[in-house]
């Protein structure tokens, strides 16, 4: 076609796009590669990079036969256990886990995560406590100097629904920024997770906090289930570039 013809704007943005879904790859396929043996329970996380580690994971079980219990994080990551064929278990039966493999929403410099963009923070962190190892995949775009920097939707905290309100004013009040609710899409109503919770979204909070102490202040508040970040739970983290390297922290 003439160069005049070319839609520059949609040859760059799929060319990013490719790039974006290129890096979440490479960076779950070395992790399976490097973390996932025969004989392990695993802890399989949610969102869109975990879809790549799955696939290299089902991919490996059959050319390696190998034996693996898979733990979910979430119902989304429950459907994809069910969809490749492999060994779904629950934390009743398998409750040590050896790998847990989950994405994330930013990872600063000191590998404190953000986590539950997608709603599931609850069962990942559950999961990730069981975990011998929490190995983060994620693409160059979470990779961040101090949380805030990158992810700017807010800290998700899930929360006991009738209790959402005070929380937020507390939060507010001790911590400064602000809280949302989450809403569903169209603000149909709020979000319910699959624990049957709402979200609030922490936003404009200092960047500069201690977040092993914000944590542990926040899930003391009443009616406070979980929060987002996961402070000294990864044990390492793999970046997929735009340029199809892999850099691990
Ligand atoms: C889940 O995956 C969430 O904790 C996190 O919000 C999300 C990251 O999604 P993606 O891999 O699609 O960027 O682990």
């Amino acid at each position: 076609p003439r160069v005049s013809s070319i839609n520059f704007s949609r040859l760059r943005s799929a060319i990013c796009d490719m790039s974006l879904e290129d890096a979440k790859r490479i960076a779950a396929y070395k992790a399976v590669d490097e973390y996932i043996k025969d004989g392990m329970v695993i802890g399989v996380g949610s969102g869109s990079t975990v879809v790549y580690a799955v696939d290299r994971i089902a991919e490996r079980t059959k050319n390696e036969n190998l034996k693996l219990q898979c733990i979910p994080t979430s119902f989304q990551a429950r459907q994809l256990i069910v969809k490749h064929k492999l060994n779904l278990s629950d934390l009743e039966i398998c409750p040590a886990i050896d790998v847990c493999i989950d994405g994330a929403d930013e990872v600063d410099k000191n590998m404190t995560l953000i986590k539950g963009g997608g709603g599931c923070l609850l069962q990942e962190k559950i999961v990730a406590s069981c975990a011998n190892k929490m190995i983060i995949i994620a693409d160059y775009t979470k990779n961040s100097r101090q949380l805030g920097d990158q992810y700017k939707k807010g800290i998700p905290i899930e929360v006991v629904p009738m209790a959402y309100a005070p929380i937020k004013h507390q939060i507010e009040r001790q911590f400064g920024g602000e809280l949302g609710l989450r809403m569903a899409i169209a603000k149909a109503g709020p979000v319910v997770t699959d624990n049957g919770n709402f979200i609030l979204d922490w936003k404009n909070y200092k960047q500069d906090y201690d977040w092993a102490e914000i944590n542990k202040s926040i899930t003391l508040i009443p009616g406070v289930v979980e929060t987002g970040l996961f402070v000294g739970m990864a044990k390492k983290v793999y970046f997929g570039l735009a340029d199809g390297s892999v850099k691990e922290q």
